[in-house]
């Protein structure tokens, strides 16, 4: 049977892929260190579409913390429609996108070019697409590549870069280094996952899922959040873990899975938010660093990342087990992880768009 061959070898192949990115970042760092050097800006707006704009929330906290230049996140129609969204001066626009061809990132970068001298660094798995073709630096995973709809290694490649970028900005070697790990990070975790994706991901009684994330892992929840609605056709959202007791808890009943990725700089708070949703009623599964952290209870699910990695550094690892998870739903639920309803790969726009 073919049904989501693609999206399941896509989702395997992350640990090569990924060192893949990471030779390839490699091999053009001291171009970027010079293109950086020579580009003015005192601030980043990182611009996407869907996943990519996910990512962009990713990428600008990354950089606004761990950097001394602060980035904001918008998606690439806000840059295109509302001229004013970004400042005229001293702006670097990072432009993110798998493939390259979406209308509204395009129209990003020509408006950002009509009103504004600052330089546009892209970060693509095509680096022939018109997009690149248009910026005046690219730093591309071309081995991300993907035949299926929903982004799976394209978008953990691709933050790998983002988080790359963010150690040279930040003239932080050892966060290099420890991305350095990542490949063979995700292998372990990999063999140490056994059933569990396919387990909570079969169970159909659970109707509603929600991610929650903060700080680093926020733009990664969202991004959760949208894979199990694409593959999975499922309702699904995400929140700041603390934002949900604000009101959206009220939805929380059994058929609730919560998924906590969990920080460090958030983790008591984030911990306790999760042990109210289980006592609400939700069925509960975290990402956690190490089960230590659960101290007189126990989520129902708990995901071990044992990276030894900071929580700027291990992003990426968060994502293939829901990747996983999104999958098995899937496909439970008689539906091909390949071809999402509604959708194609990439969103161009006629007409207005044009
Ligand atoms: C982004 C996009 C997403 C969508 C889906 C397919 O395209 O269209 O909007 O959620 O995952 O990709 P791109 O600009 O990154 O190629």
């Amino acid at each position: 049977m073919n049904t989501g061959t693609h999206t399941w070898q896509e989702i395997e192949s992350q640990p090569e892929v990924w060192k893949a990115a990471l030779d390839g970042f490699a091999a053009s760092r001291s171009a970027l260190e010079s293109f950086l050097e020579q580009s003015a800006f005192a601030q980043i707006v990182a611009v996407g579409c869907g996943s990519t704009h996910y990512l962009a929330q990713a990428a600008a906290a990354a950089l606004t913390c761990r950097t001394e230049t602060p980035c904001r996140a918008l998606p690439s129609s806000e840059l295109w429609l509302f001229e004013d969204a970004v400042p005229k001066e001293g702006v670097l626009l990072l432009t993110i996108s798998r493939s390259g061809t979406t209308t509204e990132t395009l129209r990003a970068q020509e408006r950002f070019r009509e009103t504004n001298s600052g330089a546009v660094l892209n970060i693509t798995c095509h680096p022939e697409s018109p997009l690149a073709q248009g910026a005046d630096f690219v730093l591309a995973a071309p081995a991300a590549q993907e035949q299926s709809v929903a982004q799976t290694r394209s978008f953990t490649s691709m933050l790998l870069l983002s988080l790359a970028l963010t150690a040279v900005l930040a003239h932080d070697e050892a966060m290099l280094q420890q991305l350095g790990r990542l490949p063979s990070a995700l292998q372990d975790l990999f063999a140490s996952l056994d059933d569990l994706p396919h387990r909570v991901g079969s169970a159909l009684s659970i109707r509603h899922l929600v991610f929650l994330g903060a700080g680093p892992l926020y733009g990664l929840a969202n991004e959760a959040m949208l894979k199990t609605k694409e593959m999975s056709l499922s309702n699904s959202e995400a929140y700041h873990p603390l934002e949900f007791r604000h009101g959206p808890m009220s939805l929380v009943d059994e058929h609730t899975l919560v998924v906590a990725l969990l920080s460090d700089s958030g983790l008591t708070e984030e911990v306790a938010v999760l042990r109210d949703m289980q006592e609400l009623g939700a069925r509960t599964l975290a990402l956690a660093q190490d089960a230590s952290v659960f101290v007189g209870w126990q989520p129902d699910h708990v995901i071990e990342l044992h990276s030894g990695l900071d929580e700027w550094e291990r992003g990426p690892l968060y994502l293939p087990p829901i990747q996983r998870l999104a999958f098995h739903r899937s496909v439970a639920k008689g539906l091909n992880p390949d071809e999402p309803r509604h959708l194609t790969a990439v969103v161009e726009l006629g007409g207005g768009g044009t």
